[in-house]
């Protein structure tokens, strides 16, 4: 298992539609294992595969010690809707609220190749409608205002220098087990990658 590199805000890949992976082989296996790692690593209750530079439909999640694996995820219900707080590892140091539905029903394949349902609610119905959201190259920065969108580019232009390639690697001494997870502070950047969207 290894310790991926996290595309930031301005690689064309997060901006990128995944299209359905089409088995879940012993490479997608490998993948996932190593998603959930740097997924811990970076302290994220979430990963997507365009996030360490993968174009598959697949993403990661663990919130309350809940480890999922979701491959060709799709929502098949929806209820609720609340406001809340989200960043991303993608975008360090950049918060926003956004809408989402508290409950969902998904289905996607396992790794196992089997297809599964799973009902979540709350933080981990949030977090797997932003994964979802990562997998059609969409970023929670997307339902910002214009104002506050026009604010954020500004912040993230100084924030992404710190990102030469839009990669972001992870510091060794920074990687903890998931029992100790805590919201990652690390600063970090890129270009000007809200510009063209304004
Ligand atoms: O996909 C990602 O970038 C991971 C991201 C997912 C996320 C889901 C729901 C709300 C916010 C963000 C994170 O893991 S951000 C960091 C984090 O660990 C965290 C976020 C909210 C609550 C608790 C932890
Ligand atoms: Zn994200």
């Amino acid at each position: 298992m290894a310790v991926l590199d996290i595309r930031v805000l301005g690689d064309p890949i997060l901006r990128t539609r995944t299209a359905p992976t089409p088995a879940v082989t012993e490479a997608v296996r490998a993948l996932v294992a190593d998603m959930f790692e740097t997924m811990y690593a970076a302290e994220g209750i979430g990963l997507a595969a365009p996030q360490v530079g993968c174009s598959e439909r697949v993403f990661v999640m663990d919130v309350d010690e809940n480890p999922l694996a979701m491959i060709n995820p799709e929502i098949i219900e929806r209820e609720g809707s609340e406001r809340a707080e989200e960043g991303c590892l993608s975008i360090p140091e950049i918060f926003g609220d956004v809408d989402r539905a508290t409950r969902v029903v998904a289905r996607a394949t396992g790794l196992d190749g089997k297809p599964f349902e799973v009902e979540l609610t709350d933080l981990a119905a949030r977090c797997m409608q932003h994964e979802l959201d990562h997998l059609d190259g969409k970023l929670f920065i997307d339902y910002m205002s214009l104002l506050k969108r026009k604010f954020t580019a500004r912040k993230w232009e100084k924030e992404a220098a710190s990102y030469p390639g839009f990669i972001r690697k992870l510091e060794p001494g920074k990687q903890r087990s998931r029992r100790s997870r805590s919201r990652d502070k690390s600063a970090n950047s890129a270009t000007a990658p809200f510009e063209p969207e304004l």
